[in-house]
């Protein structure tokens, strides 16, 4: 097809979607080349790795770039019967809260850790929404190394993004709420005594373990998204907000009343200096900070109880408020660092706005009034420009390394790349349907990659085989390397897909951890080797020291549990060994499995509630042997006499006894 033709019919499906509602299919749009460009051979690596939030899911999924594949699933706030995590003894911890442990999360936002504005693959950042906190994955093993929970926080939306070293994540508030002694008010006294605050997070460079340095404490209102300065604006934090009303009730009506909403400037450099010369003041709360040692391979649960608090009195020069047009959602901030755009959902047009003008005005003290003791800016003064007839419903904003940006339209079902500098809308590309986020890998970085562009959709209707009430979310892939962007592949998604984050597979791929050291486990119940494999009974407790190394567990016969028992299995696998995690179920077991991985140890609670024999087995097919990989665990009932005894063949109880 001649390239006319296809802009043409480019243009005409879209004129199609603006005007008549109605869902259309993309078989006009799809050239013959997009196969080949998305198309990774079997064999063959993907050139990005895609980081995928997974909604109400609570957890991360991983997939290939430009093939679409499912590669891993990264259980983070939620539990993950697949391989134990928030089951097993160790993980258990992970998901504890001040509400004591929530299995389950609302996941959203993500970020990949940066080293002077562009990703260096260290670890990647997810929100909670509904119970508040933010997790750290770490990239080398693809597992949620720590969770910290945000206190005076409700609905963490506005999360987690990063400074450009990554000195901090930071984490604003959906929810205004109360905070401080007294929570016990009329909602209807949200004028006065509802606040919503912006966490700092600050991050080791070394280890990444993170801390809350401090918090802002803002009128109350909806903190929206946000996203971090670059270059000349990197001391600065942009929020967009929604219902500056106050509403407490109805806000679909009640919260786009005003014309214009506020996009927040924080200067965080400003922050930090008022906390470290002794500005703020320390604040009783409570909250989880939850830490997965490596070395131990155990999570640590620890309650904190204070957190240092900025309040109005303390930042009167660093939080400026930007007016954007009625209730803005995304908050972007383009590679250079000079232009934040916000997105007016309901808006029929895309304030560009500068920080260059943004100082300047700040200077000359050029405000058109105050928002609850706020300076707010005059529109006209900091912005650049408008993109005019964008498309409907803009959301979030992505940026190509070439001056171009990417806006998705959910009203309008399409992507719209114009021009950052020109604000000059250069094309347009139909989503099927609904586009809420688009990614393009390191699109929200100094350094875009900028060469595929992914739509994660809201509605997906006919795009694949009916599967009931419920269908599989969809993505997108677009190639954006040429002027036009060319739609490539559609591919289902688990959960429901909000942000992404991609990455230049070589970044993190050969940091990947293959297997754990065995001799440098320190795991406190490891078993060093099949003939330290025993079982130790201290009072009602049982402690099963167990191996698993092709193709058997050690020990494989274990009498003497009783009723009531807390029998602990602790199963180390000896395998030295990429690719060969070994499984452990036990019948009955009224939880989940455990997948260890080679040189791990990890430990499953069973209390038998009934005398029987309960066998055991690998769950992982781990070798031609896996299925005879399996056990007996005798249980009698509570009072019996039969003694403690186990082992594996010749030392099996059933053989030697003598
Ligand atoms: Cu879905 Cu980022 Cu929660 Cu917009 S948010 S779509
Ligand atoms: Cu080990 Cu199957």
């Amino acid at each position: 097809m001649n390239k006319l033709l296809k802009y043409a019919l480019l243009v005409f499906s879209t004129f199609t979607i603006l005007h008549s509602c109605k869902m259309k299919t993309t078989e006009s749009v799809v050239t013959g080349t997009a196969a080949t460009k998305a198309y990774v051979a079997p064999g063959e690596y993907d050139e990005f790795y895609n980081f995928v939030s997974g909604g109400f899911n609570g957890n991360v999924s991983v997939y290939g770039l430009p093939s679409g594949r499912l590669l891993k699933m990264i259980p983070v706030f939620s539990v993950f019967p697949e391989n134990g995590y928030g089951y097993s003894e160790e993980t258990k911890a992970m998901l504890n809260t001040t509400a004591g442990q929530v299995p389950w999360d609302d996941q959203h936002h993500l970020s990949i850790s940066m080293t002077d504005g562009e990703q260096d693959g260290r670890w990647l950042f997810a929100n909670a929404n509904n119970t508040p906190r933010v997790a750290r994955i770490d990239l080398t093993t693809f597992k949620t190394a720590e969770i910290l929970q945000l206190p005076n926080s409700a609905g963490n939306h506005s999360s987690p993004y990063l400074t450009e070293n990554t000195e901090y994540v930071i984490a604003g508030t959906r929810f205004a709420v109360p905070i401080g002694e007294q929570q016990d008010v009329p909602i209807s006294s949200f004028k006065e005594n509802f606040k919503s605050t912006i966490s700092f997070i600050s991050v080791d460079k070394d280890h990444g373990s993170m801390n809350i340095a401090f918090q802002i404490i803002l009128p109350g209102m909806d903190l929206d998204l946000s996203r971090g300065g670059k270059g000349p604006s990197k001391d600065w934090f942009f929020f967009s907000t929604y219902n500056t009303e106050q509403a407490n009730t109805l806000l679909e009506v009640n919260a786009s009343e005003k014309d214009k909403d506020f996009i927040v400037a924080i200067n965080w450099k400003k922050a930090e200096e008022y906390v470290k010369s002794g500005k703020g003041k320390k604040m009783k709360v409570e909250y989880a900070h939850n830490t997965f040692d490596e070395e131990t391979q155990q999570a640590y649960s620890k309650i904190e109880n204070e957190v240092t608090v900025l309040t109005l009195e303390d930042y009167k020069d660093m939080v400026y408020m930007i007016p954007c047009a009625k209730s803005p959602h995304g908050c972007d901030v383009n590679p250079t660092g000079e232009y934040i755009v916000g997105s007016g959902k309901l808006a029929a047009l895309i304030p560009v706005f500068s920080f260059d003008k943004l100082t300047k005005a700040i200077a000359a003290k050029d405000f058109e009034g105050d928002y609850h003791g706020i300076p707010v800016m005059k529109y006209e003064s900091v912005l650049h420009g408008e993109v005019q007839k964008p498309g409907l419903g803009p959301l979030h904003t992505e940026f190509d390394g070439n001056g171009n940006a990417y806006t998705s339209m959910f009203l309008s079902s399409e992507v719209v790349k114009w021009n950052v500098e020109s604000l000059e809308v250069l094309d347009r590309a139909p989503t099927f349907y609904s586009i809420g986020h688009l990614c393009i890998p390191g699109g929200d970085t100094k350094k875009p990659w900028g060469k595929y562009l992914i739509a994660y959709n809201k509605i997906t209707k006919d795009r694949y085989l009916p599967t009931g009430p419920e269908l599989a979310q969809s993505a997108q892939l677009y190639d954006i390397s040429g002027d036009k962007m060319e739609l490539i592949l559609d591919f289902p998604t688990v959960g429901e897909p909000h942000y992404a984050q991609g990455i230049m597979a070589s970044v993190i791929k050969d940091k990947s951890v293959k297997f754990y050291d065995i001799a440098k486990n320190k795991h406190k119940y490891v078993t060093m080797g099949e003939k330290n494999a025993r079982v130790v009974r201290t009072g009602n407790r049982v402690d099963v020291y167990m191996t698993a190394i092709r193709s058997h567990l050690a020990p494989d016969n274990i009498e003497g549990v009783y009723v009531g028992d807390e029998v602990y299995f602790h199963v180390t696998n000896l395998e030295q060994d990429w690719d060969i995690p070994h499984g452990f179920a036990i019948k009955n077991n009224p939880n989940a499995e455990l997948l260890i991985m080679p040189g791990e140890t990890t430990t499953l609670k069973f209390v038998p509630q009934k005398a029987g024999m309960y066998p055991f087995y690998c769950t992982d097919f781990c070798s031609a042997l896996h299925q005879e990989m399996q056990g007996y665990l005798r249980v009698s009932p509570k009072g019996s006499n039969v003694p403690l005894r186990f082992g594996i063949g010749e030392s099996a109880p059933g053989v030697a006894v003598k």
